[in-house]
């Protein structure tokens, strides 16, 4: 049995239990309980404060967890990270006064700086040699400089909208966070297994991200400049049609270059483009 902890609620909650449902992992619909079995899998959620993920994974009382990395940068505990889940993206910034001019990372020396992550904060200021005061706050850092607490703050951005809100500027990016899965060092062979099914899962999900499956007939004398058009994973998969002298061709294609592929294929004579939504890439 491999236990997960996850964050109870909160912005990682549901894409945390939507990636264990995605990966055909049944969890009750009711979370409220600290500790639910999946019924068709050996494992186990722990519904946990986001703060308290690194720790518990880091003692070994929760197998592996889901958090994000500014948590498990921030708290320092000993946990192997073992995949990126690509969710949760943000980043961890300096701001300012948007009327301050800055001059880069040695603006900060003698000045004042509010933050819930002193632990990262510190560490950059370190490698910068800046010398600059740290002001640990639970919340709301971001009104901070308006209220003469610090000069300036260090806190996740993800929009940028809160910090214009605030009248306050990014000045230095510090790190970029998206959640993670992590694990408790040396996990046993039993559990190791479990965790290795359960990320071979979570890639072929997150490989279907962004990707499109395009199904193409074209005349067989412009097979090779389709394929050239359309490069593939391995090779594309060509199937004869009934109607002789025109191939059929399958590939997995970004969604971002769907539209544009489609209207080369057209110009070299291709007929039917038909894109289909994919829902898991497993290799
Ligand atoms: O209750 P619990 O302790 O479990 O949760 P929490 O309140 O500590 O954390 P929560 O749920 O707010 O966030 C969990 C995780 O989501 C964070 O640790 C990050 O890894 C990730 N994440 C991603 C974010 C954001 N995006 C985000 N935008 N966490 C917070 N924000 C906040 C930020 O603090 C700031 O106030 O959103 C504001 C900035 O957003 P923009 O879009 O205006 O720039
Ligand atoms: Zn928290």
């Amino acid at each position: 049995m491999l236990r997960i902890a996850l964050q109870s609620k909160g912005r990682l909650n549901e894409k945390s239990l939507a990636l264990l449902r995605d990966a055909g992992i049944a969890i009750e619909e009711n979370n409220r309980r600290l500790l639910s079995q999946a019924s068709n899998f050996p494992v186990e959620l722990l519904y946990l404060r986001d703060d308290d993920i690194p720790q518990t994974v880091s003692c070994g009382i929760a197998d592996v967890g889901i958090v994000g990395l500014n948590e498990v940068m921030e708290r320092g505990f000993d946990v192997e990270i073992l995949q990126h889940l690509g969710f949760g993206k943000c980043r961890l910034s300096l701001a300012i006064p948007k009327n301050l001019d800055y001059t880069g990372p040695e603006f900060f020396n003698g000045r004042k700086i509010a933050t819930s992550y002193p632990g990262i904060l510190k560490k950059y200021f370190l490698e910068k040699g800046v010398d600059c005061g740290i002001r640990e706050i639970a919340g709301s850092v971001e009104i901070s400089p308006a209220i003469g607490l610090a000069d300036g703050i260090f806190d996740i951005v993800s929009s940028g909208g809160t910090l214009i809100q605030n009248g306050l500027k990014e000045v230095e990016k510090v790190m970029d966070s998206d959640a993670v899965l992590i694990g408790t060092p040396g996990l046993d062979k039993e559990k190791r297994e479990v965790a290795d099914i359960l990320m071979s899962r979570f890639t072929s999900i997150l490989r279907s991200k962004g990707k499109k499956y395009m199904l193409v007939n074209v005349p067989n004398e412009k097979i090779e400049e389709a394929l050239a058009i359309i490069p593939s994973m391995k090779s594309p998969t060509l199937l004869p049609l009934a109607d002789k002298g025109w191939s059929a061709i399958h590939a997995v294609v970004d969604e971002s270059e769907v539209w544009d592929k489609a209207d080369r294929l057209k110009k070299i004579g291709a007929e039917d483009i038909l894109i289909l939504s994919m829902e898991k890439l497993i290799v």
